[in-house]
């Protein structure tokens, strides 16, 4: 039977924005969350990596602000790898992936709290279950530039695996997911896309945000 929870977390999925200061072409990432809101996206990832990354007490404050606008539009505010901050903040819940802290501790210390985990094997995915996982993270489904570290490209082709290896927790893909490939990744089993530049890099947020949740027909 598929609980309460795992239906809730679903919800949340569908058009999963994720950013951080250096995604946001230099505009304030205030306004590009706020654009993004509008325009429908359902879950938000503070993600601040990368080159030009903001540290200590500027991520901080970069953090709060960003978490009060999803907390005035009742969107879940979401910290990338930094339990410590997700902490302080009393964020919604963290992201982690296979390099990050142990999902195990994050799940121990940040109980009745959203945990994703990013998966790249079955086994991984089955490890992720077992520490607690809510959602997987599973990419990048197609060639990105917003990663540096990232793995090789998996095609929507590990969503159908997963799911064929009986895994029903729920899934987002990422990387280089556009309004014209999602589709793709939800019909291989996804309940949901994960994106930073499709959104954070668009000439017009709101309407690359609203592009997504018609490409899921939500
Ligand atoms: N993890 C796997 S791919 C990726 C992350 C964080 C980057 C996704 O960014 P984009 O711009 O949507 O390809
Ligand atoms: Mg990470």
């Amino acid at each position: 039977m598929i609980d309460k929870r795992t239906e809730q977390i679903k919800e949340l999925l569908p058009v999963y924005f994720i950013m951080g200061s250096p995604n946001c072409n230099g505009r304030d990432p205030v306004n590009v969350l706020e654009e993004a809101i509008e325009g429908g996206i359902t879950l938000f990832q503070f993600r601040e990596k990368g080159e030009k990354a903001l540290t200590g007490n500027e991520k901080v404050r970069l953090a709060e602000r960003l978490q009060r606008v999803c907390q005035e539009n009742h969107i879940p505010f979401i910290v990338n790898d930094d339990l410590d901050l997700a902490i302080e903040l009393d964020a919604d819940g963290v992201h982690v992936g296979q390099d990050d802290l142990e999902a195990g501790i994050v799940r121990e210390k940040f109980s009745n709290k959203i945990l994703g985990v990013s998966t790249h094997t079955i086994e991984e995915a089955a490890q992720a279950i077992k520490d607690g996982a809510d959602y997987l993270g599973l990419g990048p489904i197609y060639p990105t530039s917003s990663k540096d570290d990232a793995e090789e490209v998996a095609g929507t082709e590990i969503i159908e695996r997963f799911r064929d290896h009986g895994i029903t927790l729920p899934i987002v893909g990422i990387g280089g997911i556009t309004s014209e490939n999602a589709e793709q990744v939800i019909q291989a089993g996804a309940d949901g896309v994960a994106v930073i530049s499709a959104i954070a890099s668009s000439p017009n947020v709101e309407e690359a945000a609203k592009s997504f949740l018609r490409a899921n027909n939500k």
